[in-house]
């Protein structure tokens, strides 16, 4: 049992160099903290990363400290004690962060690994998602010029986790090869997620991919690009009614056999997610911004048929609880789960023994990039404790 004596939290840097939140819980067997990641291409419905601001919620977080002065945690499902004293007067990043940090504290208690706290009998480790080529949001590209999409993503299908990470690697870098061949403008420059810029468009990003001879994907993060009703591309610049881009997106699908595309339509758009997935039941059509790891709005997007596959981010809702319903609600319905990164991340990887815990189908996290390897590693060390 950890007794929680007090709480702290900081603010540090996230990989963007951007303020994020640190979270410090101090028990009588030590201090344990974890940190936030920081999204930028965040859904509407996504739960607010602070309640006013990081300043007030670390304020907010150090005034209820005495409340937790003697908070006695057993298990996992005491997270719920925990939530009902903040009570929603912190913001996601903050709960996520301090819930973490109770679970290293309770884990350490118990002298046990973190995800066995969650399910002591997981044993299926997740297929590696990395982000080889960006876009969109994440990029700067190159004179101003890249692909709309948000990110190109490999999908290696070895038979374990260090060997499809040792894949990616080894593809990334052909990837460098063939753009330098492929972009005249290629610098050999990264983007927030540590994937390759470029100044090509999806199109010729797919044909580059091709060559890899490995199954990809893409995340179109096709909310950060509808306005007005419209899908406004820039590399071309032309804009796509509701249609067309449903015309577009689906012969992108069948053209490059696409495994994996990931919010193809507006955060608002169930109806046109449906009907992809009936047309294409053999890919994996992701929700993310549509469904922000959200248990009400997973359950619609069941209800309408919508996806066969979801991101789950654990800072879009804050709450573990939350995570853990959404999980059990994917699984009992045949839904994959994808446990993803944020674009700013920091050394944190709670996530690779949340994804494991969880009964991740796909874990997204990169390729490279301290912040992101070391959550790639430490699902590695998890995967090498079976082996011996
Ligand atoms: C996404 C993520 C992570 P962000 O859209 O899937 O790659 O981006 O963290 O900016 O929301
Ligand atoms: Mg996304």
């Amino acid at each position: 049992m950890a007794v929680i004596k007090s709480v702290d939290a900081k603010s540090v840097l996230d990989s963007r160099k951007e303020k994020t939140v640190y979270v410090s819980v101090k028990t009588d067997v030590g201090v344990f903290g974890a940190s936030s990641p920081n999204g930028k291409s965040k859904g509407k419905y996504e739960a607010r990363s602070y309640v006013k601001s990081l300043e007030e919620d670390i304020k907010m977080l150090k005034k209820f400290s005495a409340y937790f002065s003697s908070e006695k945690i057993e298990k996992f499902d005491d997270l719920r004690r925990v939530e009902d004293i903040v009570d929603r007067q912190i913001g996601a990043n903050t709960l996520f962060a301090l819930e973490s940090a109770i679970l290293k504290a309770l884990a350490k208690e118990k002298k046990k690994e973190i995800w066995k706290l969650i399910n002591p009998k997981a044993m299926r480790f997740p297929r590696l998602v990395g982000n080889c080529i960006g876009g969109g949001k994440h990029s700067k590209g190159i004179n101003s010029r890249k692909p709309d999409f948000q990110e190109f993503l490999l999908i290696p299908n070895m038979k374990s986790v260090k060997e499809n990470w040792e894949k990616n690697k080894k593809l990334k870098e052909e990837a460098r090869y063939l753009l330098k061949i492929h972009d005249k403008k290629f610098e050999g420059k990264k983007n927030d997620e540590d994937a390759w810029n470029t100044s090509m468009n999806e199109k010729e990003v797919f044909d580059v991919l091709k060559e890899l001879n490995i199954p990809f994907g893409t995340d179109v993060a096709a909310s950060s690009f509808f306005k007005r009703k419209k899908y406004s591309y820039e590399n071309p610049m032309l804009k796509r009614t509701e249609e067309e881009q449903f015309e577009y997106v689906s012969n992108l699908i069948k053209n490059f056999g696409l495994f994996y595309i990931e919010d193809p339509f507006d955060e608002e758009d169930f109806e046109n997610f449906a009907k992809l997935l009936k047309k294409f039941q053999n890919s994996l059509i992701v929700g993310d911004d549509l469904t922000v790891t959200n248990y009400k709005r997973l359950e619609r997007a069941i209800k309408e048929k919508s996806i066969n596959a979801i991101i789950v981010k654990p800072n879009q809702t804050g709450s573990l609880l939350e995570v853990q319903k959404v999980c059990e609600l994917a699984l009992k319905n045949n839904i994959k789960i994808i446990f993803s990164h944020r674009s700013g991340e920091t050394g944190e990887t709670i996530l690779a023994d949340l994804a494991f815990g969880f009964g991740a189908d796909f874990f997204k996290c990169g390729i490279t990039g301290k912040e992101r390897e070391a959550k790639i590693k430490r699902l590695i060390q998890i995967e090498k404790s079976f082996k011996n």
